[in-house]
Protein backbone atom coordinates (compact mmCIF):
# COMPACT_ATOMS: atom_id res chain seq x y z
CA UNK A 1 0.00 0.00 0.00
CA UNK A 2 1.09 3.32 -1.26
CA UNK A 3 4.43 1.91 -2.67
CA UNK A 4 5.05 3.09 -6.14
CA UNK A 5 5.04 -0.25 -9.04
CA UNK A 6 5.77 0.37 -12.53
CA UNK A 7 3.90 -1.57 -15.16
CA UNK A 8 5.13 -1.60 -18.32
CA UNK A 9 2.51 -2.56 -21.02
CA UNK A 10 -0.56 -1.25 -19.31
CA UNK A 11 -2.89 -0.42 -22.08
CA UNK A 12 -4.54 -3.46 -22.88
CA UNK A 13 -4.44 -7.28 -21.69
CA UNK A 14 -2.44 -8.57 -18.95
CA UNK A 15 -0.78 -5.28 -17.79
CA UNK A 16 -3.77 -3.44 -18.02
CA UNK A 17 -5.35 -6.11 -15.69
CA UNK A 18 -2.28 -5.83 -13.30
CA UNK A 19 -2.11 -2.37 -12.88
CA UNK A 20 -6.24 -2.42 -12.03
CA UNK A 21 -5.34 -4.73 -9.43
CA UNK A 22 -2.19 -2.96 -7.98
CA UNK A 23 -4.32 -0.03 -8.01
CA UNK A 24 -7.37 -1.76 -6.25
CA UNK A 25 -4.96 -3.06 -3.68
CA UNK A 26 -3.58 0.60 -3.39
CA UNK A 27 -0.69 1.39 -4.73
CA UNK A 28 0.51 4.12 -6.76
CA UNK A 29 1.20 2.93 -10.44
CA UNK A 30 2.46 4.90 -12.94
CA UNK A 31 1.13 2.54 -16.35
CA UNK A 32 3.16 3.04 -19.39
CA UNK A 33 2.72 1.82 -23.33
CA UNK A 34 2.08 3.53 -26.42
CA UNK A 35 -1.07 4.11 -26.60
CA UNK A 36 -1.36 6.47 -23.60
CA UNK A 37 -5.49 6.99 -24.01
CA UNK A 38 -6.08 3.69 -22.88
CA UNK A 39 -4.50 4.00 -20.18
CA UNK A 40 -5.76 7.03 -19.06
CA UNK A 41 -9.46 5.68 -19.87
CA UNK A 42 -8.11 2.59 -17.28
CA UNK A 43 -7.15 5.31 -14.72
CA UNK A 44 -11.22 7.01 -15.04
CA UNK A 45 -12.45 3.67 -14.19
CA UNK A 46 -10.17 3.29 -11.60
CA UNK A 47 -11.20 6.63 -9.91
CA UNK A 48 -15.01 5.65 -10.24
CA UNK A 49 -14.60 2.19 -8.75
CA UNK A 50 -13.33 3.88 -6.06
CA UNK A 51 -9.71 1.94 -5.61
CA UNK A 52 -7.59 3.59 -3.09
CA UNK A 53 -4.29 3.66 -5.36
CA UNK A 54 -3.78 5.76 -8.29
CA UNK A 55 -2.92 4.72 -12.06
CA UNK A 56 -0.43 7.21 -13.66
CA UNK A 57 -0.53 7.30 -17.43
CA UNK A 58 2.65 7.67 -18.90
CA UNK A 59 3.30 7.07 -22.87
CA UNK A 60 6.82 5.62 -23.55
CA UNK A 61 7.88 3.43 -26.75
CA UNK A 62 9.71 0.91 -24.69
CA UNK A 63 11.81 -0.11 -27.83
CA UNK A 64 13.77 3.51 -27.18
CA UNK A 65 15.97 3.60 -24.64
CA UNK A 66 15.56 7.29 -24.21
CA UNK A 67 12.22 7.42 -23.96
CA UNK A 68 12.92 4.90 -21.04
CA UNK A 69 15.24 6.67 -19.32
CA UNK A 70 13.15 9.63 -19.44
CA UNK A 71 10.26 7.66 -17.73
CA UNK A 72 12.40 7.02 -15.15
CA UNK A 73 13.64 10.24 -14.21
CA UNK A 74 10.05 11.50 -14.61
CA UNK A 75 9.05 9.07 -12.14
CA UNK A 76 11.88 10.41 -9.84
CA UNK A 77 10.79 13.68 -10.32
CA UNK A 78 6.73 13.42 -9.48
CA UNK A 79 6.95 10.16 -7.47
CA UNK A 80 10.19 9.95 -5.92
CA UNK A 81 11.25 6.21 -7.53
CA UNK A 82 9.39 2.53 -8.39
CA UNK A 83 9.44 0.08 -5.46
CA UNK A 84 8.06 -2.37 -7.76
CA UNK A 85 8.66 -2.98 -11.58
CA UNK A 86 6.32 -5.29 -13.38
CA UNK A 87 7.86 -5.95 -16.67
CA UNK A 88 4.56 -7.09 -18.85
CA UNK A 89 5.31 -5.48 -22.20
CA UNK A 90 6.06 -7.78 -24.81
CA UNK A 91 4.70 -9.60 -28.43
CA UNK A 92 5.31 -11.73 -30.78
CA UNK A 93 6.15 -11.10 -34.67
CA UNK A 94 5.08 -13.84 -37.31
CA UNK A 95 8.53 -14.20 -38.69
CA UNK A 96 10.14 -17.79 -39.11
CA UNK A 97 13.77 -18.12 -38.73
CA UNK A 98 14.48 -19.18 -42.37
CA UNK A 99 12.13 -16.52 -43.88
CA UNK A 100 11.78 -14.11 -41.32
CA UNK A 101 12.23 -10.38 -41.29
CA UNK A 102 15.14 -8.65 -39.08
CA UNK A 103 13.19 -5.69 -38.42
CA UNK A 104 10.60 -8.18 -36.86
CA UNK A 105 13.50 -10.15 -35.03
CA UNK A 106 14.98 -7.01 -33.55
CA UNK A 107 11.79 -5.55 -32.37
CA UNK A 108 10.98 -8.98 -30.48
CA UNK A 109 14.39 -8.30 -28.78
CA UNK A 110 14.18 -4.33 -28.29
CA UNK A 111 10.47 -4.56 -26.52
CA UNK A 112 11.18 -8.20 -24.65
CA UNK A 113 14.68 -8.40 -23.46
CA UNK A 114 16.25 -4.94 -23.48
CA UNK A 115 13.44 -3.10 -22.57
CA UNK A 116 13.61 -5.56 -19.26
CA UNK A 117 16.73 -5.22 -19.12
CA UNK A 118 17.00 -1.61 -19.01
CA UNK A 119 14.13 -1.34 -16.47
CA UNK A 120 15.08 -3.65 -14.55
CA UNK A 121 18.65 -1.95 -14.07
CA UNK A 122 16.84 1.73 -13.84
CA UNK A 123 14.45 0.63 -10.76
CA UNK A 124 17.58 -1.42 -9.15
CA UNK A 125 19.52 1.81 -8.86
CA UNK A 126 16.40 3.63 -8.02
CA UNK A 127 15.66 1.16 -4.90
CA UNK A 128 19.42 1.39 -4.28
CA UNK A 129 19.47 5.19 -4.07
CA UNK A 130 16.41 4.94 -1.60
CA UNK A 131 17.89 2.33 0.26
CA UNK A 132 14.68 0.16 -0.82
CA UNK A 133 15.38 -3.34 0.51
CA UNK A 134 12.05 -4.68 -0.24
CA UNK A 135 11.67 -4.03 -3.60
CA UNK A 136 10.88 -6.45 -6.32
CA UNK A 137 10.99 -7.32 -10.12
CA UNK A 138 8.73 -9.47 -11.67
CA UNK A 139 8.98 -10.85 -15.24
CA UNK A 140 5.90 -11.49 -17.30
CA UNK A 141 7.62 -14.81 -19.15
CA UNK A 142 6.30 -17.50 -20.96
CA UNK A 143 5.81 -20.96 -21.10
CA UNK A 144 7.52 -20.70 -23.93
CA UNK A 145 10.21 -19.72 -22.45
CA UNK A 146 10.95 -23.12 -20.87
CA UNK A 147 9.92 -25.84 -23.35
CA UNK A 148 10.11 -26.80 -26.64
CA UNK A 149 8.59 -24.92 -29.40
CA UNK A 150 5.46 -25.75 -31.27
CA UNK A 151 5.84 -23.60 -34.26
CA UNK A 152 7.59 -22.18 -36.75
CA UNK A 153 6.16 -18.67 -36.07
CA UNK A 154 6.87 -18.60 -32.59
CA UNK A 155 10.34 -19.65 -32.51
CA UNK A 156 11.99 -16.34 -32.29
CA UNK A 157 9.61 -15.21 -29.72
CA UNK A 158 10.51 -18.18 -27.74
CA UNK A 159 13.98 -17.60 -27.94
CA UNK A 160 12.99 -14.18 -26.04
CA UNK A 161 11.42 -15.46 -23.73
CA UNK A 162 14.47 -18.11 -22.90
CA UNK A 163 16.09 -15.12 -22.15
CA UNK A 164 13.82 -13.61 -19.94
CA UNK A 165 14.06 -17.22 -17.62
CA UNK A 166 17.87 -16.82 -17.95
CA UNK A 167 17.72 -13.22 -16.84
CA UNK A 168 15.59 -13.34 -14.19
CA UNK A 169 17.82 -16.34 -12.73
CA UNK A 170 20.62 -13.67 -13.37
CA UNK A 171 18.70 -10.83 -11.55
CA UNK A 172 18.19 -12.73 -8.67
CA UNK A 173 22.12 -13.81 -8.18
CA UNK A 174 23.19 -10.30 -8.92
CA UNK A 175 20.73 -8.96 -6.20
CA UNK A 176 21.65 -11.45 -3.41
CA UNK A 177 25.62 -10.60 -4.40
CA UNK A 178 24.50 -7.02 -3.55
CA UNK A 179 23.35 -8.12 -0.02
CA UNK A 180 19.89 -6.91 -0.75
CA UNK A 181 16.01 -8.42 0.14
CA UNK A 182 14.90 -7.22 -3.44
CA UNK A 183 13.64 -10.43 -4.88
CA UNK A 184 12.69 -10.89 -8.81
CA UNK A 185 9.95 -13.77 -9.93
CA UNK A 186 9.01 -14.97 -13.49
CA UNK A 187 5.10 -15.29 -13.94
CA UNK A 188 5.14 -17.73 -17.52
CA UNK A 189 1.83 -18.22 -18.95
CA UNK A 190 0.27 -20.59 -21.37
CA UNK A 191 -2.35 -19.02 -23.64
CA UNK A 192 -3.90 -15.91 -21.93
CA UNK A 193 -7.20 -14.08 -23.89
CA UNK A 194 -6.16 -10.64 -24.75
CA UNK A 195 -4.99 -8.99 -28.23
CA UNK A 196 -1.88 -10.82 -28.04
CA UNK A 197 -2.48 -13.26 -30.69
CA UNK A 198 -4.56 -10.62 -32.92
CA UNK A 199 -0.85 -9.06 -32.92
CA UNK A 200 1.07 -11.90 -33.43
CA UNK A 201 -1.18 -13.23 -36.33
CA UNK A 202 -2.42 -9.89 -37.88
CA UNK A 203 -2.74 -10.97 -41.36
CA UNK A 204 -5.02 -13.69 -40.18
CA UNK A 205 -7.48 -12.63 -37.46
CA UNK A 206 -9.46 -15.94 -38.20
CA UNK A 207 -5.99 -17.64 -37.23
CA UNK A 208 -5.40 -15.29 -33.82
CA UNK A 209 -9.01 -16.12 -33.24
CA UNK A 210 -8.81 -19.57 -33.46
CA UNK A 211 -6.02 -20.02 -30.99
CA UNK A 212 -8.50 -18.27 -28.25
CA UNK A 213 -11.40 -20.68 -29.72
CA UNK A 214 -9.43 -23.89 -29.08
CA UNK A 215 -10.39 -24.20 -25.33
CA UNK A 216 -10.80 -22.21 -22.16
CA UNK A 217 -7.59 -20.08 -21.97
CA UNK A 218 -6.38 -17.90 -18.96
CA UNK A 219 -7.63 -14.77 -18.35
CA UNK A 220 -5.66 -11.48 -17.66
CA UNK A 221 -6.93 -11.51 -14.30
CA UNK A 222 -5.60 -15.12 -13.76
CA UNK A 223 -1.82 -13.20 -14.03
CA UNK A 224 -3.00 -10.40 -12.41
CA UNK A 225 -3.65 -12.71 -9.02
CA UNK A 226 -0.27 -14.78 -9.58
CA UNK A 227 1.57 -10.82 -9.66
CA UNK A 228 -0.69 -9.84 -6.33
CA UNK A 229 -0.10 -13.43 -4.38
CA UNK A 230 4.08 -12.98 -5.52
CA UNK A 231 3.67 -9.75 -3.73
CA UNK A 232 2.37 -10.85 -1.10
CA UNK A 233 5.04 -13.48 0.22
CA UNK A 234 6.50 -13.10 3.19
CA UNK A 235 9.94 -10.94 2.71
CA UNK A 236 12.29 -13.92 3.35
CA UNK A 237 10.47 -15.82 0.80
CA UNK A 238 11.34 -16.00 -3.16
CA UNK A 239 9.18 -17.52 -5.67
CA UNK A 240 11.21 -17.79 -8.56
CA UNK A 241 9.01 -19.05 -11.73
CA UNK A 242 4.93 -19.27 -11.50
CA UNK A 243 4.69 -21.53 -14.10
CA UNK A 244 0.19 -21.71 -14.97
CA UNK A 245 -1.09 -22.52 -18.44
CA UNK A 246 -4.93 -23.22 -18.95
CA UNK A 247 -6.13 -26.89 -17.83
CA UNK A 248 -6.71 -28.11 -21.54
CA UNK A 249 -3.68 -26.63 -22.93
CA UNK A 250 -0.71 -29.42 -24.09
CA UNK A 251 2.40 -28.05 -24.70
O1 LIG B 1 -0.36 -8.94 -24.85
P1 LIG B 1 -1.13 -7.72 -25.51
P2 LIG B 1 -0.49 -9.64 -23.41
N1 LIG B 1 6.40 0.11 -26.20
O2 LIG B 1 -0.75 -7.77 -26.95
C1 LIG B 1 2.75 -3.23 -24.96
C2 LIG B 1 3.29 -12.45 -22.29
N2 LIG B 1 2.52 -13.65 -22.66
O3 LIG B 1 -1.11 -8.77 -22.43
O4 LIG B 1 2.30 0.20 -26.81
C3 LIG B 1 5.54 0.10 -25.16
O5 LIG B 1 -2.56 -7.75 -25.16
C4 LIG B 1 1.40 -2.91 -25.59
O6 LIG B 1 1.13 -1.51 -25.50
P3 LIG B 1 0.99 -0.50 -26.77
C5 LIG B 1 3.70 -11.62 -23.48
O7 LIG B 1 4.86 -12.11 -24.10
C6 LIG B 1 1.28 -13.55 -23.20
O8 LIG B 1 -1.06 -10.98 -23.61
O9 LIG B 1 -0.12 0.41 -26.36
N3 LIG B 1 4.66 -0.88 -24.94
C7 LIG B 1 0.47 -3.69 -24.69
O10 LIG B 1 0.13 -2.93 -23.55
C8 LIG B 1 3.93 -10.27 -22.82
O11 LIG B 1 5.23 -10.18 -22.30
C9 LIG B 1 0.62 -14.73 -23.56
O12 LIG B 1 0.73 -1.32 -27.98
C10 LIG B 1 4.62 -1.88 -25.83
C11 LIG B 1 1.29 -4.89 -24.27
O13 LIG B 1 2.67 -4.59 -24.57
C12 LIG B 1 2.92 -10.25 -21.68
O14 LIG B 1 2.49 -11.59 -21.50
C13 LIG B 1 1.21 -15.94 -23.40
C14 LIG B 1 5.48 -1.94 -26.94
C15 LIG B 1 0.88 -6.14 -25.05
O15 LIG B 1 -0.45 -6.44 -24.81
C16 LIG B 1 1.70 -9.38 -21.95
O16 LIG B 1 1.06 -9.84 -23.11
C17 LIG B 1 2.48 -16.00 -22.87
C18 LIG B 1 6.40 -0.88 -27.10
N4 LIG B 1 7.25 -0.81 -28.14
C19 LIG B 1 3.12 -14.84 -22.50
N5 LIG B 1 5.18 -3.06 -27.65
C20 LIG B 1 -0.75 -14.73 -24.17
N6 LIG B 1 -1.47 -13.61 -24.19
O17 LIG B 1 -1.20 -15.81 -24.61
C21 LIG B 1 4.17 -3.68 -27.01
O18 LIG B 1 3.04 -17.20 -22.73
N7 LIG B 1 3.83 -2.98 -25.92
Amino acid sequence: KGRVALVTGASVGIGAAVARALVQQGMRVVGCARSVDKIEKLAAECQSAGYSGTLIPYKCDLSNEEEILSMFSAIKTLHKGVDVCINNAGLAHNEPLLSGKTEGWRNMIDVNVLALSICTREAYKSMKERNVDDGHIININSMGGHRMVPSADEHFYCATKYAVTALTEGIRQELREANTHIRATCISPGIVETEFAFRHHNSDPEKAASVYESMKCLKAEDIASAVTFVLSAPPHVQIGDVQMRPVEQVS
